[in-house]
């Protein structure tokens, strides 16, 4: 086993692997950026050094640092979390030169996922189903061509891309030459790499991804899949774990689809797969996440397992502990990322100090948290704050579990998207699992942004919807009271949230109505 892992990263990820280095008695090394200095994840490692300015092109991105730092300490070991080097192949490559073992895949397995392209032709000849379309990237008159056989409406994809970036839907032939072009160039300003192709477009699709894990020594499983359809602009927000519209059949299929994509890469480690659905259940590969993914921890709640410590038992040579028969899903797991950002203001990230934090806790209730009260989140970072995720026996029952945590659930200083949670959890739609990729932009543009929410009333909430009513009353009358009692601590001149309840003594009087 290793003695030591140097975790290049920072946040809720970096204090989710030491307190698994922690666990298996192996010494944890943090690094830091300048604004990251008094950081959570600082705190907790046995050891933290310094690696520079707050820009992460120049702290967090420096491999020469990162290397320098695990040399001078002594780590035998680096996690790279997710974001930042993750699925660098360069760093693999450089930790293994430096004799580091790289807690991921091998660089040639990043490679080949890295491009879109040959991420597809790999999974074409390994018999994976695709979207259909093209496997190569297109000159202008080839996309045309392409375009007409697998029929309109296309999908322009960059072979670079990631994120949305470089994608144009195109519903006719007209559009198609204009599209191809700003494609190209968004994507060769993304990536520096303007190579674009085709995709019959899935209208409306889920997105449900399988968690994979293989080891050094040939063995490989999945433990089943992440509904990450509600998204904001490529940007999951919830996920969870079962999907609402897997049946085990279909699980086993896509599952072992996943082992076949990973098997086809020569993929060892923790890895995704992710799979677009359309409604009438077919599934398609879409791309692999060679990382250990933000969402992880819905797998583990309903899988019983520890995804971090089986990925350093993997780097460190160990084979996987149990075989696929032995994987058991059980219960219903949610999670809610929470972001430093503003509903109010078109999600603007909202960096500043963390005047109060009260968390949620109880039965079913884990928090990945990244921050504590007193610190100043930066503005140089992803705004993730926390994870909130919550287990239970049913679906219903972790819906239910899950308003209950965020109705505990309190920051105070700076915005957050805590609203959004409490919108998402009460949407009929959302609670019968009728969810796809434009779900949340659905929700979003049904019922106007969060601020725009008045205290419910019979006529805006459905009828079989009162218990959740109730629920919407209480999250607002702990959102004001909090909002009130704050105000004098809040010292970055933000406005206290307090846009879910006219005034404390309204949902005062409110709570004196529904004393029973
Ligand atoms: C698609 C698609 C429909 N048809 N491809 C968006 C980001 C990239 N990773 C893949 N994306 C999509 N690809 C075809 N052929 C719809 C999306 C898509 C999407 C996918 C996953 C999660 C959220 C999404 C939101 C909008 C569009």
């Amino acid at each position: 086993m290793f003695k030591k892992i140097l975790i290049a990263n920072r946040g809720e990820i970096a204090v989710r692997v030491i307190r698994a280095c922690r666990e298996l008695g192996v010494g944890s090394v943090a690094v830091y950026s300048e604004v990251d200095r008094a950081a959570l994840h600082v705190r907790k490692a046995d050891e933290a050094y310094s690696i520079g300015p707050a820009p992460a092109g120049e702290s967090y991105l420096r491999i020469d640092k990162l290397l320098q730092v695990a040399a001078n300490c002594g780590a035998d070991a680096i996690h790279p979390g997710y974001g930042f080097l993750s699925e660098n192949a360069e760093f693999a490559r450089a930790c293994a030169k430096a004799g580091i073992k790289f807690i991921g895949p091998r660089a040639e397995a990043m490679e080949i996922m890295g491009s879109k392209t040959s991420g597809r032709r790999a999974m074409q000849s390994a018999g994976i189903p695709l979207v259909p379309g093209s496997t190569t990237a297109l000159a202008r008159d080839e996309a045309v061509k392409v375009a007409a056989q697998v029929g309109y409406p296309v999908m322009l994809k960059a072979a670079a891309g990631g994120g949305g970036k470089g994608m144009r839907l195109v519903r006719t032939a007209q559009e198609l030459e204009s599209a191809f072009d700003g494609a190209s160039s968004e994507a060769q300003r993304a990536f520096g790499n303007g190579e674009v192709y085709v995709e019959k477009w899935i209208e409306n699709p889920r997105h449900i991804e399988i968690q994979i894990l293989a080891d050094e020594h040939g063995h490989c499983v999945y433990l089943g899949e992440r509904e990450c359809s509600l998204q904001r602009r490529h940007q999951k927000v919830l996920e969870e774990a079962p999907s609402a519209v897997v049946e085990p059949e279909l699980r086993r299929r896509m599952g072992e689809a996943a082992v076949g994509v990973a098997k086809a890469a020569g993929y060892t480690n923790a890895g995704t797969v992710e799979f677009l659905v359309d409604r009438q259940k077919n599934f398609y590969f879409l791309e692999m996440n060679t990382r250990l993914q933000v969402e992880h921890p819905v797998t583990e709640l309903v899988t019983g397992l520890d995804l971090v410590e089986l990925q350093i038992n993997i780097a460190a040579g160990k084979p996987l502990p149990f075989a696929q028969e032995d994987v058991h899903l059980h219960g219903h797991a949610i999670e809610c990322r929470i972001y430093a950002e503003d509903p109010e203001n078109n999600f603007f990230p909202s960096p500043g100090k963390i005047t109060r934090l009260i968390t949620a806790a109880g039965p079913g209730v884990r928090e990945d948290s990244g921050v504590y009260e007193g610190w100043q989140v930066p503005l140089e970072y992803d705004p993730l704050l926390a994870k909130l995720i919550v287990w239970a026996r049913t679906r219903k029952q972790a819906i239910a579990r899950m308003q209950r945590a965020l109705d505990e659930y309190f920051i105070g200083g700076i915005k957050t998207n805590l609203p959004l949670f409490r919108k998402i959890l009460l949407d009929p739609g959302f609670c019968k699992g009728e969810i796809h990729t434009g779900y949340l932009d659905h929700i979003l543009g049904q019922a106007g942004p969060a601020h725009q929410e008045k205290s419910p009333s019979k006529k805006a909430i459905p009828q079989e919807e009162n218990g959740e009513n109730t629920r919407l009353q209480l999250a607002a009358i702990g959102a004001a009271f909090f909002a009130a009692a704050g105000k004098g601590a809040n010292t970055n001149g933000a406005p206290a949230r307090n846009g879910e309840a006219t005034s404390a003594w309204k949902t005062m009087a409110r709570r004196e109505a529904m004393r029973d």
